[in-house]
């Protein structure tokens, strides 16, 4: 796709740096599977430590990762509450009912947020005919709503219900850092509430492969063995955790521009003709764009950014999804702007 000049598809785009390459070739490297990798071992050290967990395990992606916890929490036949939304429902190919034969309760959120009534309603009681809840999933930020926050009250609220009634709690924080950047609240705070974490480095950190999964001792021990059944068991893979490690020391305190960039393109795409922004929405590093124009729909307006050079992916028939990252420049958000502005000059 060599004409794609302004790339908004997705953080996950992002090249390693040219510091991030130095880091990942001067690696110590063992073999990981067992458990011999001082790169990986000191960064899901780093990991624990940044989160407040026990231990932690470096894993290929953000989708193994939720679906080894999914897979640790739950017995098959069980029910997993989650946002209707999520990416574990949406975009993991059905991956929880083929790898640990669980079903999906899905609730409508506010903004991806749950409310704590519903979540109380779908808990099901004891009775033969009802599956039993073994799970709740939270996503912050939330991706298919625009890059939300979940605002920590809320998370307290379900924290509390969920260990009332004995349910696990599993985060889905590929950007959790995100939240982080634009709260001020610390990582440890978010994920004191949780029974495990996933945290993705290959979002906006900006490193090119990887995501931790992190929890007790005894739920990291069972992880490992099921990445190992999974496919994800690797070998001299310190290279990569060194671009991860990069990143925490390099690219958190950065994420900051992303913003700050998204909220660049979302005032100026606001007011355009045949367009719309909720901007409660726009709290993170993405942008959903409404497209309600006389002459295009969502999925026809990102084929014309496309040939202009400017790549955002229709999320549905309505919406565009722009995201920034380490990769795009506040100049490079103005020329969207402006290409933007001229193909849709008359609505
Ligand atoms: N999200 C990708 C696509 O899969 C949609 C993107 O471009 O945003 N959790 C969340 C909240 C995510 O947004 C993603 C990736 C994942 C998990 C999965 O991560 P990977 O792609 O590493 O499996």
């Amino acid at each position: 796709m060599n004409h794609i000049r302004i790339d908004l598809r997705s953080d996950t785009v992002t090249r390693p740096s040219r510091g991030m390459r130095d880091a990942m070739m001067r690696a110590d490297v063992g073999d990981d599977v067992y458990g011999e990798d001082p790169t990986v071992n000191f960064l899901q050290e780093r990991v624990s430590e940044l989160l407040g967990k026990d231990d932690a395990l470096y894993v290929p992606s953000g989708t193994m990762s939720n679906q080894i916890a999914i897979k640790i929490h739950t017995q098959p036949g069980q029910e997993v509450i989650c946002e209707e939304n999520c990416h574990i429902f949406n975009y993991e190919a059905g991956a929880s009912a083929f790898l640990s034969r669980v079903q999906m309760h899905t609730l409508r959120g506010n903004y991806g947020v749950l409310n704590i009534d519903d979540v109380k309603n779908a808990i099901r009681a004891e009775n033969v005919h009802l599956p039993p809840t073994g799970l709740i999933c939270i996503e912050n930020t939330h991706n298919r709503a625009g890059g939300t926050i979940y605002p920590l009250e809320n998370i307290a609220e379900i924290a509390k219900l969920a260990a009332q009634k004995g349910i696990p709690l599993h985060l889905d924080g590929a950007r959790l850092m995100n939240a982080v950047v634009a709260t001020g609240i610390p990582a440890r705070e978010w994920t004191g509430y949780f029974d495990s974490v996933s945290l993705c480095f290959s979002k906006g950190l900006g490193a090119p492969i990887g995501s931790v999964l992190s929890g007790t001792k005894e739920f990291i021990h069972k992880a490992r063995k099921y990445r190992k059944i999974f496919g994800g068991g690797m070998r001299q893979v310190g290279i990569l955790a060194a671009a991860c490690l990069y990143a925490l020391d390099n690219n958190i305190k950065r994420l900051a521009d992303d913003h700050e960039n998204a909220c660049l393109l979302a005032e100026n795409l606001k007011n355009l003709p045949g367009l719309f922004i909720d901007m409660k929405q726009v709290q993170t590093n993405m942008v959903m764009i409404h497209v309600r124009h006389s002459k295009f729909n969502s999925v026809t307006l990102s084929q014309a950014l496309l040939q202009q050079g400017v790549a955002a992916n229709a999320v549905d028939a309505e919406r565009i999804r722009a995201v920034t990252h380490l990769d795009i420049t506040k100049d490079q958000i103005l020329s969207a702007v402006e290409i933007f502005r001229d193909l849709i000059k008359d609505a």
